[in-house]
């Protein structure tokens, strides 16, 4: 890095004229480096690299957006730079709608703007990506550890009801043994689209309902909105009314908008006492044994306006701003006293929040969804872009609707969708009401099975993303990595952006396009190892990649150690008795981590948690596996299943810690299992 310029002013902070509002924008640009390349900014449905385009951030209810589509819903204002290997990264943090102007105006200058407040912003000098978000989390938050059920499949529509019909799409996934742990209820439990009520014809018993579903293995997330029922029957709003938690205009009325439920009125949650009472109102639901909440329309979306005027007041935390200040961070406050009251009521339980609307730092409290998509080959490939990006913007804990929100995607087109949502850490199928039927069975038997074991894959790969989730926790790490991300001196990696890697060890590759039986993949660095095949292929070189419709393309790299666990029909329904460790023959070598705790609640934050770290390496005639362990917390299993693939030797000993063990012949092969304890330090192949 040294004596190199890694970004440089063009004309820096200054002030330029607002025509729309009459004032000032604060505004600040830089001058673009030769072959700069620009990534991050949330949720943008656009390529990876940046470069040429420009964005507005103003958190945006988008039902059916389009590719290229700005803004969305989200405001993450914060981006990376990229040139002569050297990356560094720019947080904006300024609520107010600000711009980003990526050498679109001018080829040459990098620009970025608000329509008020304060030129803040902070300088993250990398030279890795990598370094960059894990600095980038480090000034806006980590995100907890979430419930490892939050981890499992999520079946949600708009909406099941009533009780019946949840408890035939219950049974539905155990008769077919579909794994699935959650099952969403969307607007139409409440009753009249009151938040904090159930509709009681629909739900006449929901704690009963709920209770028995938990015995099925299934945990149940209800939805609430911001809006809330202008009626003076429903304790809610009268509370609000009352304490004075409702948003006004700046003449004294109250901020009054169409939604769901009809009028409404809509709880200030950038006041902290608003957040606390907010939080206090899952009281109920969680007595009744709600495991999840999910949080929508917190832009916040309005009927008929879109959002609020500008002329609305906000508490701030004090500060007492309008609406153009406050816009951004109202959902991301929303989300805030959700997780905050819910942990509070649970105590010693990790909440689980989804939110739709979000600013940088939301991922402290929840998971994101990308919104209402559409069931198209296109929205696909945006779901990968929105995916990446969103991970490397600080936010790991996303997905999109699997299969698309909108519209029916044919069987094909689901398979693709939910081959691909394997590996983002929210993996949830959501629809419409009224666009068919979107659940797992709905395409035909073929289909089906081909569907049941991308889920069951899910949960094969739970203990490796977990694990990815723990290191997302500890430093930042995105669990989701572009391909530059992995190696971003490799200039083959700067406008490719289709794979993706998963963790330390995995890279993926989605299929894209109807019809397709393989495509082109480009593997970075390294050398790594087809899943299905176990072929070797060298890195910095595109692979074609079969990919019939019961695979995709997913590689391994050379030296990983991969755990594995049975397929499970939800997360808990056994104690996992037998981890399988999928270890890959290498000569460089390799680092993988296994990290494994209570599952659902704070015990790990008190060193309740196991880490084993794997070290691989071998040579032409042997290979070893060493194992070191650190932490206290006690798994129920004893052995590990070990496989070993790709050796490049036909092995007729095996060293467990010192201790010869004699293969028995059959065992004398390539590919190589054998039962070993836990707790082994070393083993040597030969
Ligand atoms: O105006 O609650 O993005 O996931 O199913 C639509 C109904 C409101 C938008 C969400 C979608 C949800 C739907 N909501």
């Amino acid at each position: 890095m040294q004596n190199n310029v890694i970004t440089e002013d063009a004309s820096g902070y200054h002030w330029e004229p607002n025509p729309g509002y009459g004032g000032n924008y604060v505004y600040c640009s830089k001058k673009i480096s030769p072959n700069e390349c620009f990534f991050g900014l949330g949720d943008k449905p656009a390529s990876l690299n940046l470069r040429g385009k420009r964005f507005l951030n103003w958190g945006t209810d988008t039902y059916g957006f389009a590719k290229e589509q700005d803004p969305l819903y989200r405001t993450i204002p914060f981006y990376y730079g990229m040139h002569n290997g050297t990356a560094y990264g720019i947080f904006f943090d300024n609520s107010f709608q600000s711009f980003f102007d990526f050498g679109k105006e001018s080829p040459d200058v990098m620009s970025f703007w608000a329509e008020g407040g304060e030129m803040n912003y902070y300088f993250i000098a990398g030279p890795q990506l990598i370094e960059v978000a894990q600095n980038y989390a480090y000034l806006t938050g980590t995100a907890e550890m979430p419930p490892k059920w939050a981890l499992g499949y999520q079946q949600s529509k708009w909406s099941y009801y009533p009780e019946d019909k949840v408890w035939e799409l219950a049974h539905t996934f155990r008769d077919k043994a579909i794994p699935c742990d959650v099952i969403h209820l969307d607007i139409d439990y409440m009753d009249g689209f009151r938040c904090f009520t159930w509709d009681k014809t629909r739900f006449p018993d929901p704690a009963r309902m709920i209770n028995e579903l938990r015995k099925l293995g299934f945990k149940i997330i209800t939805i609430l909105d911001p809006g809330i029922k202008v009626d003076n029957k429903y304790w809610v709003f009268n509370e609000a009314l009352e304490k004075g938690y409702f948003c006004k205009r700046q003449d004294g009325d109250y901020m009054r908008g169409k939604v769901w439920p009809g009028d409404c009125f809509f709880p200030d949650f950038t006041n902290p006492e608003v957040r606390k009472w907010w939080g206090g109102l899952y009281k109920e639901l969680i007595e009744q044994n709600v495991a999840g909440f999910w949080n929508d329309m917190n832009e916040p979306a309005v009927f008929e306006t879109g959002t609020f005027p500008d002329d609305v007041r906000h508490d701030y935390d004090g500060q007492q701003v309008s609406h153009r200040k406050a816009h951004n961070v109202y959902g991301m406050q929303m989300a805030r006293a959700t997780h905050e009251g819910v942990k509070n009521l649970r105590k010693e339980l990790r909440p689980f929040v989804l939110t739709r609307s979000g600013y940088s730092g939301v991922q402290r409290y929840g998971a994101i969804w990308t919104g209402d998509n559409v069931a198209s080959w296109e929205h696909l490939w945006v779901a990968n872009m929105q995916c990446q990006r969103m991970s490397i913007s600080g936010v790991s804990f996303v997905g999109t609707d699997i299969g698309g929100f909108i519209g029916e995607p044919d069987g094909e087109l689901f398979v693709r969708f939910i081959q691909m949502a394997i590996f983002h850490p929210f993996f949830r199928g959501h629809s419409s009401s009224d666009q068919g039927d979107k659940e797992p069975w709905a395409f035909g038997a073929a289909y089906e099975a081909l569907i049941r074991r991308a889920i069951e894959m899910r949960y094969e790969f739970l203990p490796y993303i977990y694990t990815t989730f723990w290191q997302y926790v500890m430093k930042g790490t995105p669990m989701i990595k572009p391909l530059v991300f992995l190696s971003q001196n490799d200039p083959q990696t700067w406008l490719r952006e289709e794979e993706f890697g998963f963790g330390d060890q995995l890279l993926i590759c989605p299929i894209k396009e109807q019809a397709s039986t393989g495509r082109i993949v480009y593997l970075p660095k390294g050398n790594w190892y087809n899943f299905y095949t176990d072929k070797l292929y060298k890195g910095e070189h595109e692979v074609y990649t079969d990919a019939p419709l019961d695979r995709f393309p997913l590689y391994v790299k050379e030296g990983a150690v991969i755990p594995l666990q049975p397929v499970m029909q939800y997360t808990d329904e056994f104690p996992v008795r037998q981890i399988t460790l999928h270890v890959y023959y290498s000569v460089n070598r390799n680092v993988s981590y296994f990290y494994e705790d209570d599952g659902d609640n704070y015990t790990y934050t008190q060193g309740n948690f196991s880490v084993r770290r794997y070290t691989v390496f071998g040579n032409r005639k042997q290979m070893r596996i060493v194992q070191e362990l650190f932490g206290t917390f006690k798994s129920n299993y004893e052995d590990f299943r070990i496989i070993i693939h790709g050796l490049p030797f036909k092995p007729s000993e095996f060293i467990i810690d010192g201790t010869p063990v004699k293969l028995p012949k059959r065992l004398r092969d390539k590919t190589l299992t054998i039962t070993v304890n836990k707790s082994f330090s070393r083993i040597q192949i030969m």
